[in-house]
C-alpha cells in the first residue's frame, strides 16, 4: 500500500515504510544512540527479517540509515532476527540469530548466532565463520535466538532465549573475543507459569541488583495481569559471576498497557539504563498496515529501581526539547462533569497532579483523541474507590478494543500523570513512572478534544500543564 500518513507518528522511532517490531542492537557508540530494529523493508507485513537502522545524538531527532544487515547468507536465509550491538575497541559489532524454517507451519526452526562488524558504524559486513554458535546446547532447542551481549571485566557475556518443551529459558555463554563461545547453563527458567518461550532477554545491573529483562510468550492472563497476547516483564536478584547463578524473585510485568513488547536496554555515558520496546503487540490489527506501514518504538525510557525492588520508568529528560507551545489551562476543581479543553492537538504532553486529599469523586481522569459529540475517546482514569488507574481504548478508533487496569498507590496524596499522545499512541507515567501504561489508538483524524473529568463527586487538580510537541520528522 502507499504511505498514507494519517496515523504516522511525530516523535517516536518508525521505519521509513513498511513494517517494523523488535528494537535491536540499542548503543551509544562513538558519542552517538544508535537504534537498529527487525524490519520488513518491502511489506508492510512481517516477513525476511532485515535491520532497520537510526541514529541520534539526543535521543529526540533521529536519521535514518540505510538498513544495517539483510539476509543474504544460507545460514539466515530466513531472516537476519533480533540481537545487540557492542563496542568492541572502536567496532560496532551486531550479534544476531540467524533464522531457519525447517517446518514454519509445526515450528520447528535451527537458529544460530552470527555477528557482523562495522568501523563506521553504518555499513557491516558478516563475519566469514558465522553462524558463530551454529546450534543450541541440549538444555534449549532449534528455538535459540535474541543474543544479548555485554561486557564483564575482561570477558563478553551473552544471554539467550530458547525453550525445551513447553518452558521458556534464559542460557549464557561467555567469550574473549565475540567468534568462540563457551556455553555456561541456564541464568533462568520459566516455574511452569512464566512461559513456554522466553524472547528477547536483557541482563544487566541496576542499583545494585541484577534485573532479567525478557519477553515471555505464552503466560496466562491472572484477573488484570498478563493481558496481553505476550508481555515484557523481569525478575530481579543477586547473580555471581564465579558461578553463575541468579537468584531470582518473581515475574513482574513492565507496562501495562496494550502495545508493549520484546524491550531492550542499553546503557548511556551518563550511566542511564534507557529501555526501548516495540510498540506494538503480535496479532493485533494493526490498520496502518492498510497505509503502507506498521510499528513503532516506545519512547526511550530510563528505568530505576524503587525501593520495593519493583523498576520505575520515566521518559529521557532530553524529550522536554519536543515541548513547543505551552497551553494555560484555568482547571482547580471538577466536580461531577467533564471540561472540554480547547486543546486539539495530535501531539501532545500533559503533565497533572490530582489531589487525593479531599477527593470525594469516584472516578476521575482525562479523555484524549475526543470526538466532538464525545463517541470517540481514549479514557485514562484512576478510580477512587477501587485505586485502579486504567487506559480504556473500546471506543478508540479502528481496529483497537479493551480496558487495562492496575492498582496504582497515590503518592503523598496525589496522583499525577505524564501522558505523551503521538497521534495514534498514548504513553501514560503514573506518579513519576512507578506505573506505565502504553498503547496504541486510531481514532478519526477529526476527533482532536482533550478533556478532563470526575465522576460522582469532586477532585481537586493541584497542577496541569500542557504542551503541543514538535514533529520531528516533518521539520527536517
Ligand atoms: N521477534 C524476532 C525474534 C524475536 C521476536 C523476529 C520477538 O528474534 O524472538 O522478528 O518479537
Amino acid at each position: 500500500a502507499k504511505l498514507d500518513t494519517t496515523y504516522r507518528l511525530g516523535y517516536h522511532i518508525m521505519a521509513p515504510a513498511n513494517w517494523i517490531n523488535d528494537p535491536n542492537g540499542l548503543i551509544h557508540y562513538k558519542g552517538e544512540y544508535h537504534v537498529f530494529y527487525q524490519h520488513h523493508p518491502y511489506d508492510e507485513n512481517w516477513g525476511p527479517m532485515h535491520w532497520g537502522h537510526v541514529k541520534s545524538k539526543d535521543l529526540v531527532h533521529w536519521e535514518h540509515l540505510p538498513i544495517a544487515i539483510a539476509p543474504t547468507e544460507e545460514y539466515e536465509r530466513d531472516g537476519c532476527f533480533s540481537g545487540s550491538a557492542v563496542d568492541d575497541n572502536g567496532v560496532l559489532t551486531l550479534i544476531y540469530t540467524g533464522n531457519l524454517f525447517i517446518d514454519k507451519e509445526k515450528d520447528i526452526l535451527d537458529q544460530s548466532q552470527c555477528i557482523a562488524t562495522s568501523t563506521d558504524g553504518i555499513h557491516f559486513e558478516k563475519h566469514p565463520e558465522n553462524p558463530v554458535i551454529p546450534t543450541h546446547p541440549e538444555d534449549g532447542s532449534g528455538h535459540f535466538r535474541d543474543p544479548k551481549v555485554w561486557k564483564h571485566e575482561d570477558e563478553w557475556y551473552m544471554v539467550l532465549g530458547t525453550r525445551k518443551g513447553d518452558i521458556g529459558k534464559a542460557i549464557l555463554y561467555k567469550s574473549a573475543d565475540l567468534k568462540e563461545w563457551q556455553y555456561l547453563g541456564v541464568l533462568g527458567e520459566s516455574d511452569g507459569t512464566e512461559g513456554y518461550m522466553w524472547e528477547c532477554p536483557d541482563f544487566f545491573e541496576l542499583d545494585g541488583e541484577h534485573v532479567l529483562l525478557f519477553s515471555p510468550q505464552g503466560m496466562k492472563p491472572e484477573g488484570d495481569r498478563y493481558q496481553n497476547l505476550f508481555q515484557t516483564g523481569y525478575m530481579t536478584g543477586s547473580f555471581d559471576y564465579e558461578t553463575n547463578t541468579f537468584d531470582r524473585g518473581a515475574f513482574k510485568e513492565l507496562d501495562y498497557g496494550h502495545d508493549f513488547y520484546a524491550v531492550q536496554t542499553l546503557l548511556d555515558d551518563k550511566g542511564r539504563r534507557i529501555a526501548i520496546g516495540w510498540m506494538d503487540m503480535w496479532e493485533s490489527e494493526m490498520p496502518t498496515k492498510e497505509h503502507g506501514w506498521a510499528g513503532a518504538l516506545t519512547l526511550p525510557r530510563v528505568l530505576t529501581r524503587m525501593e520495593d525492588g519493583r523498576i520505575k520508568m520515566e521518559p529521557v529528560e532530553e524529550l522536554t526539547a519536543l515541548r513547543s507551545k505551552r497551553f494555560d489551562l484555568d482547571l482547580s476543581t471538577i466536580e461531577d462533569t467533564e471540561i472540554v479543553t480547547n486543546v486539539t492537538e495530535e501531539l501532545l504532553e500533559v503533565e497533572v497532579e490530582f489531589s487525593l486529599r479531599d477527593v470525594t469523586a469516584e472516578a476521575f481522569g482525562i479523555k484524549l483523541r475526543r470526538s466532538e459529540d464525545g463517541k470517540q475517546e481514549t479514557v485514562i482514569r484512576f478510580s477512587t474507590k477501587t485505586q485502579q488507574l486504567s487506559l480504556d481504548r473500546t471506543k478508540s478508533g479502528v481496529g483497537v478494543d479493551g480496558v487495562r487496569t492496575v492498582e496504582v498507590e497515590g503518592e503523598d496524596d496525589v496522583l499525577s500523570l505524564r501522558l505523551f499522545l503521538d497521534r495514534s499512541s498514548v504513553e501514560v507515567f503514573a506518579n513519576g513512572g512507578t506505573t506505565v501504561m502504553t498503547s496504541r489508538i486510531y481514532p478519526d483524524p477529526t476527533s482532536l478534544g482533550l478533556s478532563f473529568y470526575a465522576e460522582g463527586g469532586r477532585v481537586d487538580i493541584k497542577s496541569c500543564r500542557v504542551w503541543s510537541l514538535s514533529d520531528v520528522w516533518n521539520e527536517q
